[in-house]
């Protein structure tokens, strides 16, 4: 194919908290990178993948936490990492649920896209929840909210719709060669992930406002000089109350150990190599108002 019939550039996702974003994402790249559950605010910093088609060209996904009311800096940090996200690219995708009205985040995203220049193109996501003549229903409830490029519903669950999205994604990007090699996946570093993956178990496992509360760092990983593949990790669970420090351990150890193994279990796969997993969990009070801890655990502006 000629270099110069290929198409290149970036495409954000945004939306509420727990619309499916990250799912779709992880469904478009074919490969799991940004963790996913089932709890509100589970993406906390932009996450950056790229899909590449050899014949077509390349799309960088940005995914981005969900636009909500935040209650805390740490809210205010991701609202902000989502806003800017969706400057300068070439697509925007809002991603919506198959709601027949649309509510008051909905609304206040609206006002956020009018404000921008890329074109949006609107996802009515989780067709597969709801019967197929109410897709039609949600389309009338949001299609006037804006001047929409696009309207595509979809399933990032099974898949179904998502070959037309990739496809109106490419028809709004401009011609130009790729930006990584084809073999790019994601800007985040191995470390990132594994850590993410330990949240992630950790958020499946938890219940009420524990979760919410959570912030994983890796203090090592390191690969052992031997002839198998063998990694050793260690990683803290921070949280916020010394309660929630006693949920997070467990009866005799019971839940930390479910989080560790679960985790231990994806990570194997992710680096195909066996992973010795040491968890600790440490109290840091009210760490998500602390512009410093906050900083510190990976959530910086200048990751944006
Ligand atoms: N039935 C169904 N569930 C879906 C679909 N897409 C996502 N989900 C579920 O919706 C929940 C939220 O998915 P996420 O991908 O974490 O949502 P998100 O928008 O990234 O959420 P935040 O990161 O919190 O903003 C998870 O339980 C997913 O399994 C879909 O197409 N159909
Ligand atoms: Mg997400």
């Amino acid at each position: 194919m000629e270099e110069s019939s290929l198409k290149s550039g970036f495409a954000t996702i945004v939306g509420r908290p727990n619309v499916g974003k990250s799912t779709l994402m992880n469904r478009l790249i074919g490969q799991k990178i940004a963790i996913t559950s089932n709890k509100p605010q589970t993406t906390r910093n932009r996450i950056q993948t790229v899909y590449t088609d050899p014949k077509r060209g390349q799309i960088v996904f940005l995914d981005t936490p969900g636009i909500h009311k935040a209650k805390n800096k740490l809210g205010e940090y991701m609202v902000s990492v989502a806003a800017s996200a969706m400057k300068d690219v070439d697509v925007i995708l809002w991603l919506v649920e198959p709601d027949t009205e649309v509510g008051a985040g909905d609304s206040h995203i609206a006002e956020q896209l009018k404000k921008q220049t890329a074109p949006v193109i609107l996802v009515i996501n989780k067709t597969d929840t709801v019967p197929h003549e109410k897709i039609l229903e949600v389309i009338a409830a949001f299609k006037d909210l804006l001047d929409f490029a696009e309207i595509v519903p979809l399933s990032a669950k099974t898949g179904d719709g998502c070959d037309v999205l990739v496809e109106q994604i490419f028809h709004y990007l401009p011609y130009g060669p790729m930006f990584y090699d084809e073999d790019t996946v994601t800007d985040q570093p191995m470390r990132q992930i594994a850590a993410e993956i330990v949240r992630e178990k950790a958020l499946h496992a938890l219940k009420d406002e524990v979760p919410h509360g959570i912030a994983v760092s890796v203090e090592k990983m390191k690969e052992r000089p031997e002839k198998n593949p063998m990694y050793d990790i260690e990683a803290t669970i921070i949280c916020e109350r010394d309660s929630h420090k006693g949920i997070i351990i467990g009866k005799q150890g019971a839940m930390l150990k479910k989080i560790g193994s679960n985790a231990r279990f994806e990570l194997e796969k992710m680096l195909e190599a066996k992973v010795n997993l040491k968890l600790w969990v440490k109290v840091k009070k009210d760490w998500r108002d602390s512009d410093f801890l906050i900083s510190n655990f990976g959530y910086r502006k200048d990751e944006e």
